[in-house]
């Protein structure tokens, strides 16, 4: 028998990933940028033992996963089965350590670690580059994971997807050390979100008149991003990261039906990020498909604006969260 633990960080994009070019291969219609979170994240176990049986064994949380999730798992590994040259149904154990309804993609995270594991416990020695191919497969977003810190996942040309790639941003795998961002996580409500990402953006891609304006808008917000990286410019940086999140909001709320992620608790936190700000306290948010609200700032300040956002009527919460590294091996028999 073979087998491999790997860990995987979530991460949170301040260019956003909206809308597909391909939707078997998850190939996006548009690059992103993104940071990769600390601690926050995915642990999987993958073994090639012979699953139960007939099936792969997904055990999510500690339960049986259900069974759309159970599909998407093995549909997965068959793709790493038929590159291995293996038969072998696997039994898969992954926990999150993301705190329940807290906002944060589980799935990036998630197949991640799937992607890092499962070629490890198979026999495939892949590099950095062809497990972020691999992880995309399973989650457009988890190809950032494979990668710490700063991210930009490439929209790539070719229909094979072998172009369709991230690739880390000159803070590397260290996490950022370097240049001490933090994210505040302020959140606005528990429970699963009413729709999931992969629907609201084939829906914004096929009837949202803002759709063709959202990617056409991309390149340029691409390019800022990276220019303020390099330069360490947070000013710069977060201005690119709200107007991103806001017109990948906009462009799924002129969908039809609309989209609409947010809650009164989401637009009271960015009321308070844009009231710190004109205080002079550098901060910028950042929104995903869902109602709560991250915020970009500097190390020195998070505490400040967690309680400040805490203050805000209908956040429930705060976390602060950091840069991290790339998935990696902790385990392998
Ligand atoms: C992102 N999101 O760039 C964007 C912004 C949510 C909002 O990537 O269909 O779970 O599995 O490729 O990666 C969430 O989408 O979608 C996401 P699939 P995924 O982080």
């Amino acid at each position: 028998m073979i087998a491999a633990t790997a860990v995987a960080g979530t991460n949170i994009a301040l260019v956003k990933y909206w809308g597909k070019r391909d939707q078997a291969l998850n190939l996006p219609a548009t690059g992103s940028l993104s940071l990769t979170l600390d601690r926050l994240g995915t642990r999987t176990h993958v073994a090639f033992d012979g699953g139960d049986g007939a099936a792969d064994r997904v055990t999510l949380n500690g339960a049986a996963a259900e069974a759309k999730v159970a599909a998407r798992v093995s549909a997965f590994l068959d793709r790493v089965r038929a590159r291995a040259g293996i038969a072998a149904r696997a039994t898969v154990t992954s926990e999150n350590n993301i705190p329940t309804a807290a906002g944060l993609a589980s799935s990036a995270s998630g197949f991640a670690a799937l992607a890092l594991a499962a070629a490890r416990a198979a026999g495939c020695n892949l590099t950095p580059a062809e497990l972020s191919v691999l992880a995309r497969l399973g989650s457009g977003s988890a190809a950032r994971s494979i990668f710490g810190g700063f991210v930009e996942m490439a929209r790539g040309e070719r229909a094979d997807g072998t172009d369709a790639v991230a690739r880390p941003l000159q803070l590397g795998d260290g996490g950022g050390t370097d240049w001490p961002v933090r994210l505040v996580v302020a959140i606005t409500a528990a429970g699963e979100k009413a729709l999931g990402s992969t629907a609201a953006m084939a829906r914004t891609a096929e009837t949202s008149p803002y759709y063709p304006a959202w990617v056409r808008g991309v390149d340029g917000d691409l390019a800022a991003a990276r220019a303020a990286i390099a330069a360490r410019d947070l000013a710069a940086l977060g201005a690119v990261a709200e107007r991103s999140a806001m017109r990948m909001h906009a462009s799924a709320m002129a969908a039809d039906p609309a989209i609409l992620y947010w809650n009164p608790a989401t637009i009271a936190a960015m009321t308070c990020v844009r009231g710190l700000r004109a205080q002079g306290t550098p901060a910028y948010f950042t929104i995903d498909a869902g109602p709560h609200v991250k915020v970009l700032c500097e190390a020195a300040t998070a505490d400040g604006i967690a309680a400040a956002l805490d203050e805000v009527p209908g956040v429930l919460r705060t976390l602060i969260a950091s840069p991290g590294p790339g998935a990696r091996i902790v385990e392998a028999a």
